[in-house]
């Protein structure tokens, strides 16, 4: 071999900002999404919703619609009853209700499918739907979650699915440690307070949208979707289309995001799918923007009676809640978003006395499901504002309340009153580093306030239904020397390739252009549940590590022979296997891979000539929680932030002046992609507090389904956040240290902000959001008493 490329081992990658391999394409446009693909043959389908949020369905009519110009086909749902099966029931216990491509007895919300017509181009698969005829007899609509608990309230969901639904009532969870009324009794201050919180949407930059292509020689339907988990919408698909899984492929190009949103399978999937398999050509559906603001999941809105019981010194003792958390029309991990806000909610304090209950009701609303926290930032807008009002009764300082009560555990791992099994955690120093980067203490002017909250969110879990949290890799060392990298757990602005990438590298030291993660694609990549619950880093690096380890095994077995010496003695770098202390001693991988594929001759006796490695990682569950249902998590990332802010009495405008983040995410793998992660979850959270909300009138339509009316934060809304720091405790539970990062940037901003508005104003805001008419509206009326 020649000398003339570099020797030795070259420094590691992991815990490098190693710019995102992914950004050349993404920000030169030339990345591929659903919408750009063009297949041959291929028509367009859309879908009819309905205007009316409640109603019984009494006619759709698709005929005229087939009388439209280049329309092909129509479709609407009594014609699928008993051909499709519906898919409440197949994900087990994700969703609640009859999901099924359209309503076929009665629609719940507006937005909710009734038809769908397939043509040869969109517009006149549009003109299409304008054809059908509908006749809907109008039912009244419940938009409040309270009003919707009423006896004479209308029901929504006609059938109940749960042992303790009632009325529109679909589940029931409650929480009891300890004893909360003894702890009442005894503290020196209680503070009680009704929150309320927003519907919010993902809002991601690129709708959802798919294209099936039916392959009818094969019997294989390929869907391109834009989802975040390709095996639960392939193994959903094929059940609900009867089809056999392996006749179900799901491919994913480039995805402008989810946040969650596109956890699940949707019904436009079902949809492209049926007519592709009916015509035997390429469909494509992508959703317009008004329909995924109003039928695709958003962030559940909750209304809670909490109260916090605190001792003279400043010691949290006990927490009550009643939660009416409003999961629409439909559900998508309803109860759990409840389960989990109720319980990590909690977090970073050891609350001895906890006593919550809560109603999950529907309304006829867009369906609740799973965004970006999952729970945990409705509970922190909750139980971070009230320490604050505790702390402030008391006349105790915020900030020393805080440090009194996280938890700084001195021994690990450390089980709290709830039975959270805490591995590490920097909290209490998170706390004080972005306290004191904000200057806590110096003194604020008129109109300018300063707030603090706490979170943690675990980042690694059992799936909320099944009870598993698998992710898989599989690598191959290419037969030139490059490594691919197959996975199913979707990377929807994460970063993966670049972080999978640096694990592969460092661990069989080949350069980081040289490894690749191959798109994800259910014939190729192994099972794994998808991205969701910030488990890249944690359980999917975690697989990474163990089949680059496997795959490094195999590697060295063949130098080894080749160089006549002990695998022990060899280490790797710069594409090569040398022997250790012997840098210009050894044999690019390219020759080991060429080896195993065109000279196998030449392999140890018995070597299998596969340079491919699979592996695996699950996290282990944590099985005794207090509510007999399984604590899920095993280990939590911490976020503690601080807010500047102040308000304008003209206007009512609150401006961010600086904000402070510190985080524990663990042992970091890509500091870059982990700081972005921070700010994209502060600009979520931010959006939560200052203008995101869904408004319907009364009769449940939604008014701002656009983003002309529904206000995202935009990139002039984000202030500098150059203060963003990680303190890291490693987890001693993930092999690696890692703890998850998507989500840790959301949870506390809602709650910073609104200690920070209240320091500013002596105003508590406790409905969200805290929008600039309903500052100006507090205002005067705080100036009237
Ligand atoms: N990372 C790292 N080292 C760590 C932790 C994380 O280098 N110790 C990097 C990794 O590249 C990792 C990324 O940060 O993939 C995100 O961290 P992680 O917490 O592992 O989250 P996941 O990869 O599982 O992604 C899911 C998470 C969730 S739950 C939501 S919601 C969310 C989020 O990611 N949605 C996003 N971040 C998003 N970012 C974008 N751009 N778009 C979305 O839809």
């Amino acid at each position: 071999e020649t000398q003339a490329r570099p020797t030795g081992v070259a420094p590691r990658l992991v815990g490098t900002s190693v710019p995102r391999k992914e950004d050349l394409a993404l920000l030169t446009g030339t990345a591929r999404f659903v919408d750009d693909i063009r297949l041959p043959g291929m028509v367009h389908a859309r879908i009819l919703r309905s205007d009316v949020a409640h109603a019984r369905v009494r006619t759709v009519d698709t005929a005229p619609a087939l009388e439209v110009p280049g329309v092909l086909d129509a479709m609407a749902g009594a014609e699928l009853v008993g051909k499709v099966k519906p898919w409440g029931d197949l994900m087990q216990d994700l969703l609640v209700g009859d999901h099924f491509p359209f309503a076929t007895d009665k629609v719940l919300y507006q937005g909710q499918e009734l038809a769908a017509v397939v043509a040869e181009t969109p517009h006149q698969a549009w003109d299409g739907c304008e054809a059908v005829r509908v006749e809907l007899e109008e039912l009244p609509a419940v938009v409040d979650p309270e009003e919707a608990l009423s006896p004479t309230a209308p029901l929504i969901q006609e059938q109940i699915l749960y042992e303790f639904g009632e009325g529109n009532v679909f589940d029931r969870y409650k929480v009891r440690v300890g004893d909360f009324a003894a702890a009442e009794a005894e503290a020196a201050v209680v503070v009680r307070q009704r929150f309320a919180t927003n519907k919010q949407a993902g809002a991601a930059l690129e709708p959802h949208g798919c294209v099936a292509d039916y392959d009818s020689f094969t019997g294989v339907l390929t869907l391109y979707s834009s989802t975040q988990s390709i095996y639960m919408v392939r193994d959903v698909l094929a059940d609900v289309l009867q089809i056999p899984r392996t006749k179900v492929r799901v491919l994913v190009p480039a995805v402008g995001a989810g946040f969650g949103s596109k956890a699940q399978i949707f019904a436009h999937e079902v949809i492209a799918s049926l007519f592709s398999m009916r015509l035997g050509r390429p469909v494509k559906l992508m959703l317009p923007r008004a329909d995924v603001f109003r039928a695709g999941t958003t962030r559940n809105a909750q209304v809670h009676y909490a109260e916090l019981a605190m001792a003279a010194d400043g010691t949290i003792t006990g927490y009550r809640d009643y939660i009416v958390h409003n999961t629409g029309a439909m559900s998508v991990w309803g109860n759990q978003v409840v389960h989990i806000g109720t319980n990590v909610g909690m977090l970073p304090y050891a609350i001895p006395n906890v006593h919550v209950d809560s109603d999950i009701v529907h309304t006829t609303t867009a369906p609740g499901g799973p965004l970006r926290g999952f729970g945990i930032p409705q509970a922190i807008w909750v139980k971070e504002q009230l320490v604050d009002m505790a702390a402030r009764e008391l006349g105790l300082d915020p900030l020393a309340v805080r440090e009194r009560n996280v938890i700084d555990p001195a021994e690990f791992p450390y089980r709290t009153p709830m039975g959270h099994v805490i591995d590490s955690t920097s909290i209490k120093r998170c706390l004080q580093t972005c306290a004191d980067a904000i200057g806590w203490d110096a003194p604020r002017a008129p109109y300018e306030g300063k707030g603090l909250a706490v979170s943690m969110k675990y980042t690694s879990a059992r799936h909320p239904s099944l009870d598993t949290d698998l992710s898989a890799v599989r690598l191959r060392l290419e037969t030139d020397g490059t490594v691919t990298i197959y996975s199913s757990d979707v990377s929807h602005g994460q970063g993966h390739a670049t972080m999978l990438a640096q694990i592969v590298a460092d661990g069989l030291g080949v350069g980081i252009e040289k490894v690749s993660l191959a798109p994800p694609d259910s014939m190729t990549a192994p099972f794994g549940l998808g991205t969701y619950a910030s488990r890249g880093a944690a359980v999917l690096g975690t697989a990474c590590r163990l089949a680059t380890q496997r795959l490094r095994d195999k590697v060295l077995a063949i130098a080894a022979h080749v160089l006549e010496v002990a695998p022990e003695d060899l280490d790797t770098g710069n594409d090569r296997v040398f022997v250790k202390g012997l840098p210009d001693t050894g044999i690019y991988l390219e020759i080991i891979a060429a080896t195993a594929a065109y000279r196998t001759h030449q392999l140890p006796p018995g070597f299998e000539p596969t340079l491919e490695a699979v592996a695996t990682y699950d996290t282990p569950t944590e099985r005794e929680a207090p509510d007999g249902r399984g604590n899920l998590s095993v280990t939590y990332s911490g976020a503690a932030h601080a807010a500047h802010v102040r308000v304008d009495p003209d206007t009512g405008r609150i401006t961010v002046l600086d904000y402070a983040m510190a985080h524990d995410t663990g042992t970091v793998i890509n500091p870059l992609i982990v700081e972005g992660q921070h700010h994209g979850g502060f600009a979520m959270g931010l959006g939560m507090v200052l203008s995101e909300d869904y408004v319907y009138d009364e009769q449940g339509r939604l008014l701002n389904a656009s983003f002309k009316d529904y206000l995202a934060v935009t990139a002039t809304d984000v202030p500098e956040l150059s203060k963003t720091v990680e303190i890291p405790a490693p987890s001693t539970m993930i092999p690696g240290g890692q703890k998850g990062a998507g989500e840790s940037g959301t949870g506390p901003v809602p709650a910073a902000i609104g200690n920070a508005v209240f320091d500013a104003t002596g105003i508590r805001f406790t409905t969200l959001p805290i929008t600039p008419q309903r500052m100006l509206v507090a205002l005067r009326e705080k100036e009237r008493r």
